[in-house]
Parts: C-alpha cells; structure tokens; sequence
C-alpha cells in the first residue's frame, strides 16, 4: 500500500466512523474506533501525570493518591446503548456513550476533588462537554463522585481529532465504597431491599469520616502555618546571638 493510500485510511478514520451504520464488533471499523479512544485515554493520562509531577515538585502538593484507565468493554457499550433505547449504530456509540475512554482519578480529600476539577478546566486544549457533581448530590444508591466529560484533542497524521472521555474524579474513601458497590449491587440491582439500605448507610459514614479527615488536615496545616508565622517573628527579633526552637 502506497503512503497515500495509507494517508487516506486515516483520513476516513477521521470522517466516516460517525454515522447510522449497525456496529459490527468484529469490523476494522470498530477496532479503529477504539484506537481512537485509546489514543484520547493515553493523551489524558499523560497530563495528568505532568499535573501531578508538577503540583509535587513546584507546591509540594500531592493530592492525587492513584490514577486509573479503562476502555469500555464491548459488550458494556453495548448494554449501555441497549438501556438508553438507542439502536446500536456507531453515530449512537460516539454520541450517547460517553464513557468509552475513562480516568477515574483517586483523591486524598473532597478539597483536592475540587480543586483537581477546577485545574482540569483550566487546559486550555481540552473542551468541557458537562459537569456532574455526585458529591454534592450524590446519587439514590449513595454513589458520590464528581464527573466530566471532556474532549482531548489527539495528533493524527490526517488531522487533529476531538475524542470524549469520561473523568470520575473521587476520594480514597468514595472510591472504596463505589468498587465495592460497584460488586456487589450496581451490576446486580436485585438485591435485598435492606442490602440496598445498608450501602447507603455506609455511603453516609464513609462521607461523615471524609469530613473529619478533611477537617483534622486543616488543622494540622493551620497548627504548621502559625508555627512557621512564630518562628519567622521570633528568628526576626532575634539578634543572632540566642536561637530558639519551636515543637512542630
Ligand atoms: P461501568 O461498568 O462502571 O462502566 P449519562 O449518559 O451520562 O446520562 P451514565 O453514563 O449512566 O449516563 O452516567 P453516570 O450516571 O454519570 O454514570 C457513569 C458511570 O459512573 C457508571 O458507568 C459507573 O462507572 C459510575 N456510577 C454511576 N452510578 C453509580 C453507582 O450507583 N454505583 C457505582 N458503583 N458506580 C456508579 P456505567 O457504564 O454505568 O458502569
């Protein structure tokens, strides 16, 4: 195959995959597909890593405790559009599943959720689709999180291409009880009334104790911040002869 030919392969990748054909997961069409949302998670996950590294390294700040991917499997999107009534084309792949390519990015406190969400929004190559936060209203089934739906620009030869992903971004604690959750009912919704009633309890509590964690960590940084402002006054009437220590 020529490179032309090659060169214009690509291009259709670009133009053609979004229409009202049935999606046939054996087709290239399909593989070709998920290499393009497999190509928007890789670019995602690279900058959130240079964030993390440069939060680290230029604030000492370390918000992120883990960051995860995953492509959908196919018979998910497959279910997905199933569940939303939508006919299984690829028009109706690209436009209602909006979770193909997907970060989940694991927090310390619901601060850093926030304030990962506001840098996040700050790229300026990416565009923002929507905005869910879970935490503030959290879901019936207890679920909280905050989630964004983006479209990364990925560099192909033919052209630059605007592909969704899905961020989920929650705490240690949120991320705990949606994995499990995640097992044992949202796969699984016919489970006991009071099951149900029990994973909310405990959606209450983990979220009760995120509170407190949260609260504990701005006392211990204010207690470090007003023994920094101490020693600085005292390091500054000091004449150089006496030098006092203060307990951290
Ligand atoms: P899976 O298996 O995790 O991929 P939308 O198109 O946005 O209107 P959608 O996609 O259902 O509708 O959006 P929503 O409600 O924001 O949920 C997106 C994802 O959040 C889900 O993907 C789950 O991963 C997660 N999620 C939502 N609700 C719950 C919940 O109650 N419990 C848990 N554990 N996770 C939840 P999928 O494709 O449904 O599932």
């Amino acid at each position: 195959m020529g490179e032309d030919n090659q060169r214009e392969s690509l291009i259709d990748v670009g133009n053609n995959l979004v229409n009202k054909e049935i999606i046939d997961i054996n087709s290239i069409k399909f593989k070709r597909i998920m290499f393009l949302y497999n190509a928007a998670l890789k670019e995602i996950k690279t900058k959130i890593e240079i964030l993390q590294e440069e939060l680290n390294l230029f604030s000492n700040y370390e918000p992120i405790e883990y960051v995860a991917t995953r492509l959908k499997k196919t018979e998910s999107i497959v279910a997905k559009l199933k569940r939303k009534k939508c006919e299984l084309t690829y028009e109706n792949m690209f436009e209602r599943v909006n979770d193909i390519a997907g970060i989940r990015i694991v927090c310390n406190f619901k601060s850093d959720v926030y304030k990962l969400v506001e840098l996040i929004e700050n790229f300026q190559d990416i565009r923002i689709v929507s905005k869910k936060d879970f935490m503030k209203k959290p879901k019936k089934s207890g679920y909280m999180s905050y989630h964004l739906i983006v479209e990364i620009p990925v560099n192909f030869s033919s052209g630059i291409m605007y592909v969704k992903v899905e961020v989920q971004i929650r705490t240690l604690g949120m991320d705990f009880w949606a994995t499990l959750e995640h097992k044992l009912k949202y796969k699984n919704p016919n489970i006991l009334k009071s099951e149900s009633k029990n994973l909310i309890k405990y959606a209450k509590i983990i979220n009760n104790i995120d509170d407190n964690m949260l609260t504990i960590s701005n006392r211990i940084e204010k207690e470090k911040n007003e023994n920094i402002m101490i020693e600085a006054t005292e390091n500054k009437e000091d004449l150089g002869e006496k030098k006092i220590f203060f307990k951290l």
